[in-house]
């Protein structure tokens, strides 16, 4: 990967900041700095992961306007809650740098703090009431009219036709040595189709949503440790509210890392999904269809299910996708993800029970 910070010093220019820059954040694909004197967040995008970033400031722009009207509506403080594009100094929304890559700015969010765990179940279910009402902002955007920023993104069987093509290609010749975590995958095929047949068969209906729910993707406020901001919004695209929940399960309903090495540490917590089920539901305020809150222990399997699939295919390709900071972080990852597929299974009928009894839909 070309390094980011040779053009920091243009960017800045160009938004008029002084710097220093500094990385800043843990994400696994953008390239993020926080100028420091100024408090301004000045972030890469990455072309591997999207390959039309013009779309991506489009889509980012109208649903940031969307969301900051919904806002300031509720009587809420829009540059809070909501990110904002701070403009270049010529007025244009993003900066194209002298190798092509695209930058934009946002201020950054203060006295908030976001979270690579769970630390407490009050932290989860505060993300879950914030992503929650994100899906309540968002009800009735006209869906059409988003870019797909990355095509098929949450389609299971896609990935893993993907995950097909990167076990026949081979490129780095790792497929040999993976072979009970790809047995693990390809067994679950008729799992992957669930999600795409209901909304194909109009069981589910299509919103705009977020598609990457991580517990870093919300800030809390410091104090009253309440959800402030959903941000990381470059891959709002029409999809299923069950992607939403399942991702950020995956993420958050366990206390280890995502790349954690030592198995026996992965596991599901069943209270955390209960907590965050409840608080997700709430922050919706019964908005989500019968059909969706049914269909959200398969949210869950799924996204996990398709993450471990995704991090599998990149650990085959050579780690070109994902940012990683060590050999076999993929691997390792990928191995996460598999566990608490198979904790789910294991508890699948308590994962169906929770979200009966909470869920109270309309
Ligand atoms: P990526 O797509 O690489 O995950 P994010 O947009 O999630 O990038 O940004 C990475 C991190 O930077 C976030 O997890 C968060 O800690 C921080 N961050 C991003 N935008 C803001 C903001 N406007 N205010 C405060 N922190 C932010
Ligand atoms: C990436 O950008 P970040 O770090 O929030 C990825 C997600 C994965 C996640 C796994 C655009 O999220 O889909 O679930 O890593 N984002 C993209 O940690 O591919
Ligand atoms: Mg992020």
């Amino acid at each position: 990967m070309i390094s980011a910070e040779p053009y920091v010093p243009e960017v800045l220019a160009a938004y008029g900041l002084q710097g220093p820059a500094l990385r800043y954040g843990c994400g696994h694909i953008n390239d993020t700095f926080l100028a420091t004197r100024e408090s301004v967040i000045v972030q890469r995008v990455s072309l591997n992961a999207f390959p039309h970033p013009e779309q991506v400031m489009a889509n980012l722009l109208a649903v940031t306007d969307f969301l900051a009207a919904r806002i300031r509506a509720n009587g809420g403080d829009p540059s809070r809650e909501a990110l904002q594009i701070r403009r270049c100094l010529d007025g244009s929304p993003f900066y194209r740098d002298t190798a092509g890559a695209t930058w934009r700015a946002f201020p950054c969010i203060q006295h908030v703090k976001c979270y690579q765990t769970a630390e407490t179940p009050e932290i989860f279910a505060a993300a879950g009431e914030a992503f929650g009402r994100f899906t309540l902002l968002l009800n009735g955007y006209p869906v059409d009219t988003l870019y797909e920023t990355i095509p098929r993104f949450h389609d299971t069987p896609y990935r893993l036709q993907q995950l097909r093509d990167a076990i026949a290609r081979d490129p780095v010749g790792r497929a040999a040595s993976v072979q009970r975590e790809i047995d693990f995958a390809l067994t679950r095929e008729a799992d992957c189709a669930v999600a795409m047949d209901a909304q194909r068969k109009g069981i589910l209906p299509l919103r705009a949503c977020h598609y990457d729910t991580k517990l870093n993707n919300v800030l809390l406020d410091e104090e009253t440790g309440k959800g402030v901001c959903v941000i990381d919004l470059d891959t709002v695209m029409p999809g299923l509210s069950i992607f939403d929940f399942g991702d950020a399960i995956r993420f958050g309903a366990n206390h280890c890392t995502e790349d954690e090495r030592d198995l026996s540490q992965v596991s599901l917590d069943l209270d955390l999904y209960r907590i965050y089920a409840r608080a997700f539901l709430r922050g919706t305020h019964g908005i989500l269809t019968q059909a969706e809150v049914s269909y959200l222990p398969w949210g869950a399997r799924l996204m996990t299910l398709e993450c471990g699939i995704r991090f599998l295919a990149d650990y085959l390709n050579g780690d070109v996708y994902f940012h990683t900071q060590r050999p076999d972080q993929n691997l390792d990852r990928c191995r996460t993800q598999f566990k608490l597929v198979s904790d789910m299974e294991a508890h699948w009928a308590q994962l169906q029970s929770a979200v009966r009894q909470t869920g109270t839909p309309i």
